[in-house]
């Protein structure tokens, strides 16, 4: 049972003719609660689109979260924005690629999410039409990635030391620790004793203010590849100066909302590395541009995760395939997230913690629409002036 959406005899050309849009929100529980410093996830509530182009399908997912905590963007601002806004301004188009898209729906401010969720679906459905592999369309060189593990802020740090372990087993590159005031210093410290040497993170998500730089600066003790977001979300100017007060490198996530800010950033030393997500930054045109200031910079970058189902998942696995992504990701394997993914063959990492991608026409996942209507909770299909 694999579909693909692609109807072969049906593709004639690879123009990209938007005759409908399907939006969905499909409820997901998580196989373990995932906790940030903003809050604990039990279950994903995703929103999924559909481009329905001359007998092809293409997927995308939205990001956001379930509440605004993140980001302002959640589940019910993606849905109206997408519904009123972004999916009349493609419907009835007809575009020579999804890079296209983009400027379409610029006259909409912000909601990022929800317009990556039609940029990449119209990416999804090129790579489909063109017959090639989404991660060749988007620019990608490399055929194999390399993978981490996000591990969330768990009950008691006997919990944490258990999944690392884990996590260490299955062969994953790079461990990554979320952190707030209280689950810091002394969890890292405990971390370092059992493992004096693996490749470590912290992720903050804007846990801490200025008033803590003497407190941050502990963190140069452990050695840790980065420090990734620890001040305001929306904030540059001042991760740089705490930058010139630390040795271990800040990456910045929340912060990067396009290209522009990603260029501010590194020319204000804000960080020396920074953390892609295609959700966050408004689709994979803008990525890749996020993606070439900063080789250009010399700053790595790593793909970040959002907690996706198996379609954002193969997004990002595509988009990792590009060759300044030279640090291990927050792409996992389907399965420390979901008993059951959306996707066929799930995402699956190798022993060695990496991810090969496949050379089949779109994402080499396929999609698995019947579980994916089992999970459907509402779902609208809009047709050009609908
Ligand atoms: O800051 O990287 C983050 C999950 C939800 C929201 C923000 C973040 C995360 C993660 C999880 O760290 C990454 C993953 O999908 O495994
Ligand atoms: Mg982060």
């Amino acid at each position: 049972m694999r579909k693909t959406g692609l109807l072969e005899d049906q593709v004639s050309s690879t123009l990209l003719r938007v005759e409908a849009i399907t939006v969905r929100e499909i409820r997901m529980p998580l196989v373990h609660f995932f906790e940030t410093s903003f809050g604990r996830t039990y279950s994903r509530r995703i929103v999924l689109l559909t481009v329905h182009c001359d007998g092809v399908d293409g997927w995308a997912e939205s990001v956001a979260g379930e509440d605004p905590y993140y980001s302002s963007e959640w589940t019910e601002t993606a849905w109206p924005v997408i519904k009123q806004y972004l999916a009349p301004a493609v419907l009835g188009q007809t575009l020579n690629s999804a890079r296209e898209s983009a400027p379409l729906m610029a006259r909409v401010r912000g909601h990022r999410m929800a317009k990556t969720a039609v940029e990449n679906a119209l990416w999804d459905a090129e790579a489909k039409l063109r017959r090639q592999p989404l991660w060749k369309l988007l620019g990608g060189k490399k055929r194999e990635i390399q993978c981490g593990v996000s591990i969330g802020i768990q009950d008691s740090i006997e919990q944490l030391l258990e999944k690392i372990e884990l996590a260490l087993s299955a062969g994953y590159r790079r461990i990554k620790l979320k952190v707030k005031p209280g689950w810091d210093l002394k969890v890292l410290d405990r971390v370092r004793a059992c493992w004096p040497d693996i490749p470590l993170s912290c992720d903050a998500n804007s846990a801490y203010t200025l008033d803590d730089v003497q407190h941050i600066r502990k963190f140069d003790q452990f050695n840790l590849l980065m420090i990734e977001q620890p001040l305001w979300n929306d904030d540059i100017y001042y991760h740089a100066r705490l930058q010139r007060q630390l040795r271990t490198a800040i990456c910045l996530d929340e912060s990067i909302r396009h290209a522009r800010d990603c260029a501010a950033a590194i020319e204000t030393g804000a960080c020396r590395i920074v953390n892609i997500k295609v959700g966050r930054v408004g689709g994979f045109t803008e990525a890749k541009k996020v993606h070439d200031i900063c080789q250009k910079g010399n700053v790595p970058v790593w793909c970040g995760g959002m907690l996706e189902s198996g379609i954002g998942r193969a997004h990002n696995v595509a988009l990792s395939t590009l060759e300044n992504f030279k640090l291990p990701g927050d792409v996992s394997a389907s399965k420390r997230y979901w008993k059951e993914d959306i996707v066929e063959p799930e995402v699956e990492v190798s022993p060695q913690g990496t991810i090969y991608v496949s050379d089949e026409p779109g994402t080499g996942y396929g999609i698995r629409e019947d579980l994916i209507e089992k999970l459907t909770v509402r779902k609208e299909t809009m047709r050009p002036n609908s």
